[in-house]
């Protein structure tokens, strides 16, 4: 399937509820940079079943007039290392617009009060300073696109504090056919 037409059908959007789902994803690996404002620096993913752990603080308010995010994906498809981007593309926009344009990526993965304490049920603006921990938290794919691309699919976001890059992060998940 072009990846032309997955792209379509995310931008659909509703459209693409109505196919089954046929894939799973795990995560793989977790990168970040720059601490200054946001540091992920301390979050892991353990175990055989790769559950992400850790904490993540954010050392001020980030508020939508100082902070913007951007967000990119690739591909690998073969799990050779070699990485081709998708058109799938975050363009670089306020922050809380950011995670609420998106959060249907995480919003089924993390549960405050049960495996974080992160306010993604009630994405306040600017999201709040603090140090939130997440604790075994797995990739569930319940509210994602029904169709995406199999292999090792990596999406990197960026944090600017107004033009400035101020901390990266890049997040590897598997995507396979369901058994
Ligand atoms: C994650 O951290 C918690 C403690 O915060 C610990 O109980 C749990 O075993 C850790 N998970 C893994 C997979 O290491
Ligand atoms: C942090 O990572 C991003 C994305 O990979 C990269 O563009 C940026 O140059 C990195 N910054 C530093 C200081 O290494
Ligand atoms: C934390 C921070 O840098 N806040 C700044 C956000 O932008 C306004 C001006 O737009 C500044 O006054 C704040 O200090």
């Amino acid at each position: 399937m072009g990846t032309r037409f997955y792209i379509l059908l995310m931008l659909i959007g509703e459209a693409y509820m109505i196919f089954p789902k046929t894939y799973e994803a795990s995560f793989i690996s977790f990168n970040s940079n720059g601490t200054e404002y946001a540091d992920f620096s301390k979050i892991r993913f353990l175990g055989r079943e790769r559950m992400a752990n850790g904490t993540l603080e954010l050392k001020l308010d980030l508020d939508d007039k100082n902070f913007s995010v951007s967000g990119e994906s690739f591909l690998d498809s073969t799990g050779s290392g070699e990485y081709k981007q998708l058109p799938f593309t975050i363009p670089k926009q306020p922050i809380c617009q950011a995670l609420e344009s998106n959060k249907i990526f995480f919003e089924a993965s993390l549960k405050r009060g049960v495996n974080t304490d992160f306010p993604i049920d009630t994405n306040p603006c600017p999201v709040p300073k603090g140090i939130y921990y997440f604790k075994d938290v797995l990739a569930k794919t319940d509210n994602w696109p029904s169709i995406m691309p199999r292999g090792y699919f990596k999406a990197v976001a960026k944090l600017f504090k107004n033009d400035e890059l101020v901390a990266a992060l890049e997040i590897v998940v598997r995507i396979t056919d369901l058994p």
